[in-house]
């Protein structure tokens, strides 16, 4: 008797842990509609961007390779990853029926890319990495953690997945960076200063968009600043240096 009761309380206990959580949570209770013509509209574009984005991101880890010819085995690594990324993504367009529009994502992320190879070609290390490994990185790092929020199941999990993998890809080049800083912290600043506004200017063109897929722009800025002060305290920067740098998006 004693016994039964107490299963009883148990399951009472139980059943009603689970209302609380369904009726506590309100990422259940926002998504969108992945079915609209609007929310595929814009998907076209979000998606093609994050493709593109992939893409670049695995070339540039090969590219910086050859600046860092030991570090090859590594940087490859990192770039088969983005390629698992892009496929990733684009299960995601394909699962919802949305073609992805790729000539607007080369344009999107033309400035920055002819950025990255101007400073391959001279061998600037710094730039490349600042490009790719931080800006790039903190940006995608931002726009799958708000994303996976308000992403349909498929697409959830695979963000989820690969947001795990974008972290590693910050700590590369924050590791290096740091690692280096006393000689590179000239040029660090120097390209932040013409790189961030680029980042800020492809966050304003994206966040029409992005709103369609319920992103919020406030919830985007907060997450990327969030991974981009973070990296650059661990590489070494102090609260002026980083304040003086973080400013650079807002002139
Ligand atoms: C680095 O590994 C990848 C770089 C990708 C950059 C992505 C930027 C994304 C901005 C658009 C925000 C929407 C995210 C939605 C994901 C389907
Ligand atoms: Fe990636
Ligand atoms: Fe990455």
């Amino acid at each position: 008797m004693h016994n039964e009761l107490k299963i009883t309380d148990m399951q009472t206990l139980e059943s009603n842990k689970k209302t609380t959580e369904e009726s506590n949570n309100p990422v259940c209770l926002n998504l969108p509609d992945f079915t609209t013509d609007s929310y595929k509209d814009a998907y076209s574009r979000i998606n093609a961007i994050v493709i593109e984005g992939e893409q670049e991101a695995h070339d540039n880890y090969l590219s910086i390779a050859t600046l860092i010819p030991n570090e090859l085995e590594e940087l490859t690594k990192l770039a088969r990853m983005e390629m698992k990324h892009k496929k990733g993504f684009t299960a995601c367009g394909r699962n919802l029926g949305v073609v992805a529009d790729m000539e607007f994502a080369k344009k999107f992320f033309s400035k920055l890319h002819g950025n990255f190879q101007i400073a391959l070609e001279k061998g600037n290390l710094t730039t490349c990495l600042l490009i790719q490994a931080i800006l790039i990185e903190a940006f995608a790092i931002s726009a799958y953690n708000v994303y996976i929020r308000v992403a349909d199941p498929f697409a959830k999990k695979i963000t989820e997945g690969v947001v795990k993998d974008e972290y590693l890809h910050l700590n590369y080049g924050q590791e290096w960076l740091k690692e280096n800083l006393s000689t590179c912290k000239d040029e660090l600043m120097e390209a932040n200063k013409v790189n961030l506004p680029l980042i800020k200017k492809m966050l304003d063109e994206v966040a029409n968009d992005a709103s369609v897929l319920a992103m919020d722009k406030e919830e985007l800025m907060e997450e990327f600043m969030i991974a981009y002060q973070d990296t650059l305290m661990e590489i070494g920067l102090d609260n002026r240096e980083i304040a003086r740098m973080a400013m650079a998006a807002i002139v």
